[in-house]
């Protein structure tokens, strides 16, 4: 280890399921860790942050069906594709130093390892499992778990479930994972260990069942075909697997295990406060130093979740008040144990009031005032009064206050102690009064050191906001001018002597400040904008045709020589077409209720023109015209398939 480096950190988000794009309260999470890696980082502590996607299991399998893809296609196109997971990261700034993909097969031969390894020293064993399922949750319960019969983790209808299965021996470590939460620190906050302690162990724990065989999405138990691994045996590995455990993909394991920290969601501190470190023990290894369940983001007092349809988009807030803002208002505003209630005239307050105001006018006002009175110049020299070390006692009294809370994870703590250095300087502006002291000669020396204070004060504090919000930051320093040795941990000690020099600039307000009422009225219209309609395509067909039967049907291409309504037919349109035979063709069709006849003359489209001739309504129909079925908002929708008027009628379309 090199002797600037203060130690290893290993810190983690949970992996996200990738079944739908992720939302602001996916994000709460991983900014929040993003902002403890960045912290640490600027401590000197050689960081690693992990984050990454939990991709197997029943409700993956069952969206690409719907969805008409196979479940690796269905996972790519949201962690890859756009605004999938991987860009919403890019958007947040979030500094991850490795992803990890529970498809990724160094992770899937490596979890199959892990269950064999558990299968041979008897924690693993085979049995049959009755109980009761709940499917979007993934989660198999007991009788008594259930919450007036339902899914105590999402409220919703659980199923009979019976199948041969593999179980872990839990209940063995229930007395060890009492001890460890009840006698040591390992669960935060304290009030999450009575609810797992009083819910969770003390009526029982029983052996969980750790095998499924209802569906093949997921690590096969390679000793026993038909068995694939429990969805959550798979997901919590992901710590150890991504740092090199049981595979040669990666070498981290002897210096980054255990874990410092895994942050994560109240609802899933069961599985990493008990399952996790019971399966730890159970393999003999280091148990993760914390686990931090943190609150939920609720939204209208509910949490915001895809499936309850109250999701916020981080894509939408961040384009209309920047990343920097969004990433403070999440940890400024919410106790990060508890749970918060997001709603944007929140959002917007924090901005007015805490960026726009105490930061951004500080900033602004004295960039500004440099330049009046020094053309931004803050030369040797200077005059100290007694205030100006009332300031600078503020500032290591932040300073110790600060790191204390971040150690606690107390983000929104942590934050008030740099504004009240930000609001002590405010009013410090308003105390020594520079506009006055620029009046006359004899008062500069005494100007010179109060701008020289507040320059100091804002350094001092974009260093404490660099976890925060890094972009902001950067350009308060550059707007300071800031040398790069003085934007680091080392320098954050408060310095305004006389020796002291600046050469400031004035640039863009940091945070214009927002009139709510215009932005509400904006973001509704720019939501609405934004709703994707939700397309549903037709299943694709499962049964294969075989080339040289696709090759028989004949399709055309032919234009509309006339087009009619058909007497006492709502649906049905006669076309007459010109083939290229030089004989009309007679189709008739049944998409009255997406054309108007008029509209169609002239187009030309595409007809299967081998089928058998069929009657309709009296009238003959030899063949039939190509067009797209698809559903949007519930709503069938029809298009006709139209080409090229360059391509001649009769032209073969293979
Ligand atoms: O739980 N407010 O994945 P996930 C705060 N794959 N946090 C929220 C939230 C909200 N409104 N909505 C979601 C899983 N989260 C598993 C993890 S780890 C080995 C496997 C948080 O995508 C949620 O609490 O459903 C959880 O910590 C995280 O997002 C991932 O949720």
């Amino acid at each position: 280890m090199c002797e600037k480096c203060k130690g290893k950190y290993y810190i983690t988000t949970p992996i996200y399921y990738p079944s739908a794009n992720l939302h602001i309260g996916h994000a709460y999470c991983t900014v929040a860790t993003d902002t403890m890696a960045r912290y640490k980082r600027l401590q000197g502590y050689d960081v690693l942050f992990l984050t990454g996607t939990d991709e197997h299991g029943q409700k993956i399998e069952d969206k690409a069906k719907e969805a008409g893809v196979t479940p690796q296609q269905f996972v790519d196109n949201i962690v890859e594709g756009e605004k999938g997971v991987l860009d919403l990261w890019k958007l947040m700034n979030i500094s991850y130093d490795r992803f990890i993909r529970t498809t990724d097969d160094y992770h899937v031969a490596a979890i199959q390892k892990i269950f064999k390894k558990m299968y041979d020293n008897g924690d693993i064993y085979k049995g049959t499992y009755k109980g009761k399922y709940c499917k979007p949750c993934e989660s198999f319960w007991t009788e008594s778990q259930l919450v007036d019969g339902k899914c105590p983790d999402c409220g919703r209808e659980v199923q009979d479930a019976e199948e041969e299965a593999y179980f872990f021996r839990l209940s063995k470590y229930a007395d060890r994972v009492q001890d460890l939460l009840e006698n040591t620190d390992f669960l935060e906050p304290r009030s999450r260990v009575n609810e797992m302690v009083n819910n969770f162990i003390k009526p029982g724990l029983e052996d969980l069942c750790v095998s499924r065989t209802s569906f093949t999405w997921g690590v096969p138990v390679d000793f026993d075909p038909g068995h694939v691994v429990y969805v959550w045996i798979d997901a919590l590995f992901n710590y150890m697997t991504a740092l090199g455990f049981e595979n040669d993909k990666y070498d981290n394991l002897e210096k980054f295990w255990p874990a410092d920290v895994h942050f994560v969601g109240k609802e899933i501190v069961r599985f990493h406060s008990i399952i996790w470190p019971a399966m730890l023990m159970s393999l003999d290894l280091p148990l993760p130093k914390k686990v931090y369940g943190h609150g939920w983001l609720n939204f209208n007092g509910e949490k915001m979740s895809k499936s309850r349809g109250n999701v916020v988009d981080p894509y939408l807030l961040s384009e209309r008040f920047g990343v920097d803002a969004l990433r403070f208002f999440l940890l400024r505003t919410f106790p990060f144990g508890s749970d918060g209630n997001f709603t944007n005239e929140l959002l917007m307050g924090t901005i007015n009031t805490d960026l726009a105001n105490t930061l951004g006018n500080l900033v602004s006002r004295t960039v500004a005032m440099n330049q009046k009175y020094f053309a931004g110049s803050l030369t040797e020299g200077g005059e100290s009064a007694p205030i100006d070390a009332e300031l600078k006692a503020l500032a290591a009294e932040v300073f110790a206050a600060y790191e204390q809370k971040m150690d606690k994870f107390q983000f929104s703590a942590a934050l008030n102690e740099v504004f009240r250095l930000l609001d002590r300087a405010n009013k410090y502006i308003d105390e020594t009064t520079p506009w006055i002291l620029a009046k006359t000669e004899e008062s500069k020396p005494r100007l010179l050191t109060v701008m020289k204070n507040l320059c100091e004060c804002i350094r001092v504090s974009a260093i404490l906001l660099l976890p925060f919000m890094p972009e902001t930051s950067e350009k308060i320093f550059d707007l300071l001018n800031v040398p790069a040795n003085a934007r680091t941990w080392e320098a954050s000690c408060y310095c305004a002597d006389e020796a002291a020099v600046w050469n400031t600039v004035v640039g863009a307000p940091l945070f214009p400040r927002l009139d709510v009422e215009k932005e509400l009225a904006a973001l509704e219209e720019l939501s609405k904008a934004n709703q994707k309609p939700a397309v549903e395509i037709e299943p694709y067909a499962e049964e294969n045709v075989d080339f040289d039967t696709f090759c028989k049907s004949d399709f055309r291409a032919v234009k509309v020589k006339d087009c009619q309504n058909v007497k006492k037919s709502n649906k049905l349109l006669q076309f007459t077409l010109d083939d290229g035979t030089g004989t009309d063709r007679q189709i008739l069709s049944g998409i009255a209720m997406y054309y108007k006849p008029e509209d169609l003359i002239g187009k030309t489209l595409v007809a299967i023109t081998n089928l058998p001739p069929r009657k309709m309504m009296g009238r003959e129909s030899c063949g039939m015209l190509l067009s797209a079925v698809h559903t949007v908002n519930g709503e069938e929708k029809l298009n006709l398939i139209m080409i090229d008027d360059a391509i001649p009628a009769g032209a073969k379309l293979c």
